[in-house]
């Protein structure tokens, strides 16, 4: 890898089934990265920890993410795939950060006030933005790849890199966020108003990576659409069928403009079945290549290994620096 080369670093929770809007909000992305810079994906378990996880199959889920990864095409020549616990800095540097946070940047976190109304007040769930930040800066990341829904955990990974340059002296990089232009707020099937999310009540709600065929020209087909015949993107009067046309646009690498022309004078019907196998096209490949790689876990675990070894060597460096400038004895 080219030493020139901009970082990438972002992650993905092993916290239950993965969905369409987390593949095209995140993993996507990752993918198309990899060629050009210098990146660093993890599975994020640390953070998985801030829900209840049963302990029989975290470790199961932690593979699983990794073996996804690399069945969407990530390649662990290209980048540095690890376990965020695997590497220690990042709890390290994750209490360093929380020593100089603001209670209130975290209290008015819109992901803390909705999950810590379902599951409680939990100090973890609070201080996950801080871990967040603590894994962006350790690699001096320039850019983070990610759904809208964590712009503003972005946001405070800024704050606390300017705080402690400011503070202890020029350390951190400021990060920014990557985002699609489209896709970075995928809406749920059933209701579109909000963002397509695992923890939503149905299973209608969205497309699992490895839903099968069935399953997906099922939940197409009773994806709630919108008054009206044509097919427009206008997320305002038409949120559903603009979801879906950025579904559809997104999957097929096809601009909403052309969609909207191809699909003029046509009918939803005709739509949603074309979206239905435009999905199992492309997701059929990925679950066979899945199935294929979790044949061999042990290789996996190896990939994972050598990529926390990789991600040591950086962090640690950045680790000892910010240890440095706060004045620990070395
Ligand atoms: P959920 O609400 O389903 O639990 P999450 O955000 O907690 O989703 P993660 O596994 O933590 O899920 O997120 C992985 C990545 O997927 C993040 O970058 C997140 O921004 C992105 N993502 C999640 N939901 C969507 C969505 N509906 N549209 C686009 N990106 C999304
Ligand atoms: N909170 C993220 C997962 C995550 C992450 C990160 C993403 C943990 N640490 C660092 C980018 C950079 C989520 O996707 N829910």
């Amino acid at each position: 890898m080219a030493v020139n080369k901009k970082i990438a670093v972002s992650g993905v929770r092993p916290s239950g089934e993965l969905h369409l809007g987390n593949y095209l909000g995140a993993i996507k992305q990752f993918v198309e990265l990899q060629k050009k810079y210098k990146t660093f994906f993890f599975i994020a378990d640390l953070h998985a920890i801030t829900e209840p996880q049963d302990p029989k199959n975290l470790s199961k889920q932690t593979l699983d993410i990794a073996t996804l990864y690399l069945a969407c095409g990530l390649k662990a020549k290209e980048t540095v795939l690890f376990v965020q616990s695997h590497v220690p800095a990042h709890v390290e540097l994750g209490w360093m950060l929380n020593t100089i946070t603001p209670l209130g940047e975290l209290e008015r976190m819109t992901q803390f006030k909705e999950k810590s109304e379902r599951q409680g007040l939990l100090a973890g769930l609070l201080n996950y933005p801080v871990q967040m930040a603590a894994d962006i800066l350790l690699y001096q990341a320039e850019i983070v790849p990610v759904g809208e829904d964590q712009v503003q955990h972005l946001e405070l990974a800024r704050t606390l890199a300017r705080k402690f340059n400011t503070r202890f002296g020029n350390t951190f990089k400021e990060p920014q966020a990557l985002l699609r232009k489209e896709g970075a707020r995928v809406m749920g099937l059933d209701d579109p108003s909000k963002k397509m999310s695992k923890s939503a009540p149905s299973a209608n709600n969205y497309i699992g990576v490895f839903d099968d065929p069935e399953n997906i020209r099922r939940k197409i087909k009773i994806a709630v659409t919108d008054s009206g015949k044509e097919i427009v993107y206008d997320p305002t009067k038409k949120p559903g069928i603009s979801n879906l046309l950025v579904i559809m646009s997104q999957i097929s690498d096809t601009s909403v403009k052309e969609l909207e022309a191809k699909y003029k004078n046509k009918s939803y019907g005709e739509f949603k079945n074309d979206l239905a196998e435009a999905l199992v096209q492309k997701l059929s490949p990925i679950q066979k290549k899945y199935r294929e790689l979790s044949k061999n876990p042990k290789k996996i675990l190896t990939i994972l290994k050598r990529g926390a070894e990789d991600a040591n060597k950086i962090a640690s460096q950045t680790l000892l620096e910010a240890k440095r400038k706060m004045g620990f004895l070395i």
